[in-house]
């Protein structure tokens, strides 16, 4: 059978995937994330399902969902499925306290609608995103009606929003949701929760990349060992 990895390897992401799927049993409905790690997770479940596991699954975004065809997993909705056994994604950064930075792939909002549906919330990650305290940008998915808002917002807060472009001649990045995609930097969060919670609050703001409610992180490392947080 065609090895279904994505294209090019990472020893220490393809440990931290299949130590996630290892999660799954047979009869599970499964949510799946975006990003490279977590199509490890999603080639693992594949193979197993080539095998005869019984799951079927949620996707976050047209990536995962391409993802998940190819890896012949049976998809499902959260309108039939509201409610999920276990949802695994991946990470841009990952603190001691399991607060973790996501959006990279402009999916965040989908990934967190899914990751509240879920029973059991698993991130995924390779060692280089795992940091004693989040310092790495955040993802804000941003109605396009509201980009200076946000960007008033996001400066009044003591940050730096940077709208995210495609690539120069193609604009500016547009989510599954048709929104944009403001990144802000706000240096070391001290209290991502705190930061949180001032962002939900922000008009204009869909959805920002902070995620304070993960249950475990599957650390890979690179001699293919795997670290649980
Ligand atoms: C998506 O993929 C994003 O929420 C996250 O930022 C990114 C991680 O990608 P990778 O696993 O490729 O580093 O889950």
């Amino acid at each position: 059978m065609k090895e279904r990895n994505p294209s090019g390897e990472s020893p220490e992401k393809k440990a931290a995937g299949i130590a996630a799927a290892e999660l799954v049993q047979d009869g599970m409905v499964v949510g799946l994330g975006t990003g490279s790690t977590t199509a490890y997770t999603i080639a693992e479940l594949g193979r197993r399902v080539d095998e005869g596991l019984d799951i079927i699954a949620v996707v976050t975004s047209y990536q995962s969902e391409m993802l998940a065809i190819e890896a012949g997993i049976t998809l499902t909705s959260l309108a039939e499925h509201p409610e999920l056994d276990i949802a695994i994604d991946g990470a841009d950064q990952i603190n001691s306290a399991l607060n973790v930075i996501k959006g990279g792939g402009a999916a965040h909002t989908r990934e967190k609608v899914v990751s509240r549906s879920a029973e059991r919330f698993v991130i995924v990650a390779d060692e280089s995103k795992y940091s004693e305290q989040l310092d790495h940008y955040v993802p804000l998915e941003v109605l396009p009606y509201a980009k200076e808002l946000v960007s008033k917002h996001v400066r009044k807060l003591g940050g730096e929003p940077v709208l995210r472009l495609a690539s120069k001649k193609d604009g500016p990045v547009i989510s599954d949701n048709g929104n944009f995609i403001i990144d802000a930097s706000f240096g070391v969060i001290d209290n991502p929760v705190v930061t949180s919670a001032l962002l939900s609050q922000a008009a204009g703001i869909v959805e920002h990349g902070i995620f304070t409610n993960v249950d475990e992180v599957y650390i890979g490392k690179k001699d293919g060992s795997v670290q649980k947080l």
